[in-house]
């Protein structure tokens, strides 16, 4: 049975309390609670979600190489130094991200790594589409409810994971390299879609001005309000195709954000200035316009489709009358008397009634 989401086991009663006292260990154990999925993680994630999401969150993708490690480590430093609290999550199996290895710079990582007010943590993904796992999304949820205030998470560039950071972070910073690629490339992979920022990082390398002009025009051309008063063309009113768009597209072609293309030398830190001032400037953009509350509520959306969805899938394969009724069909298919659809329609009219059958 599904348990009931208010009843935490009494086991964790103490865990949470040391949660709520702000014992970082507490934090780390309560994360392994919910990556395990153990018995009340769900009950523990809504006990300390009750005061609703408070971090700053910042995403980093780009692809594997281009400096987002180096640029995080350097926003994280400077976070440190105005004394609020950072917690790093970098989602990747493939990344050097494990204490020292998360910068060249070995010496300054070594002190962030030691220093308390830095909580990091390095995730497998796990999402069965190469995504962000629910549970890593919930692990940012659970840095959040402690109380630091910044989170800032990583993940390498290639495929589902960099869309789908837009709905684990508030601001998207995408990095590129002089030698990813030209602009068009990267409106073709996607980034255009998901960036608040674009940095061009190792800006000590030929090229980079290059790639700001490249994809300043790529940008102009899909902002370019061309598109509003464009009649319905094959059938397809563009104009309408607009106005669905998300509301940040809308306040792109307004104007009232326009997407910084920043160069960077993460290696000495040159830029990572004006990086923290942009990410300030599109939070306090987002404050003002009700973008924060859209995109929060948006993430809220995602979460409760995904609770659903992995509970609905739980719940039905553990369920014996299911497993019985699997290892029956997979007998009647092999006889030739099923499909594995008409077995699937099966299960689900046990499981669901007759609203299954359609
Ligand atoms: N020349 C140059 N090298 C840089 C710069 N920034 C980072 N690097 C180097 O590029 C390499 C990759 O940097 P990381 O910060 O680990 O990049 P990443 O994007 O996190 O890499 P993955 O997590 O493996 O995808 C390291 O050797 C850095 O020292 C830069 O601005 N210029
Ligand atoms: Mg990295």
């Amino acid at each position: 049975m599904i348990e009931p989401v208010a009843d935490l086991p009494s086991s964790l009663e103490p865990l949470l309390e040391r949660f709520r006292e702000g014992k970082v260990t507490a934090l780390a154990r309560a994360i392994s609670v919910v990556e395990n999925e153990r018995t009340g993680f769900q009950a523990l994630l809504h006990r300390v979600l009750s005061a609703g999401p408070r971090a700053a969150r910042v995403g980093f993708t780009g692809p594997p190489g281009a400096g987002k490690s180096s640029l995080l480590a350097g926003m994280a430093a400077a976070y440190r130094r105005q004394d609020e609290r950072v917690g790093v999550v970098a989602v990747d199996p493939t990344s050097p991200f494990s204490g020292g290895a998360l910068l060249g710079d070995r010496i300054r990582m070594n002190d962030l790594a030691t220093d308390p007010g830095i909580f990091i943590r390095s995730m497998a993904t796990r999402g069965s589409l190469g995504g962000l796992a629910t549970t890593t999304k919930e692990v940012l949820d659970l840095i959040d409810a402690f109380g630091i205030e910044r989170v800032l998470v990583e993940t390498v560039g290639v495929g589902q994971t960099e869309l789908e950071i837009t709905a684990a972070a508030d601001t998207v910073v995408v990095v590129l390299v002089p030698e990813s690629g030209d602009g068009i490339q990267a409106m073709k992979a996607g980034l255009m879609e998901i960036a608040d920022i674009f940095v061009i990082n190792k800006a000590d390398r030929p090229g980079a001005d290059r790639l700001v002009k490249e994809i300043r025009q790529a940008m102009h051309l899909r902002a370019g309000s061309a598109l509003k008063d464009v009649p319905a063309h094959h059938g397809v009113d563009l104009s309408r195709v607009v106005a669905k768009r998300r509301s940040r597209d809308v306040a792109l072609e307004t104007g009232t954000w326009t997407i910084p293309v920043l160069k960077t030398v993460a290696q000495t830190g040159e830029g990572v200035d004006g990086l923290l001032d942009a990410v300030s400037r599109h939070r306090e953009w987002m404050a003002e316009t009700s973008e924060l509350v859209l995109r929060r509520r948006a993430r809220a959306g995602t979460r409760i489709r995904d609770v659903v969805d992995r509970e609905l899938r739980r719940v039905a394969w553990k369920s014996p009358s299911v497993q019985a009724g699997l290892e029956d069909g997979l007998d009647r298919i092999a006889k030739g008397s099923a499909t594995p659809y008409s077995v699937a329609g099966a299960i689900l009219e046990g499981l669901l009634g007759s609203r299954a059958s359609r």
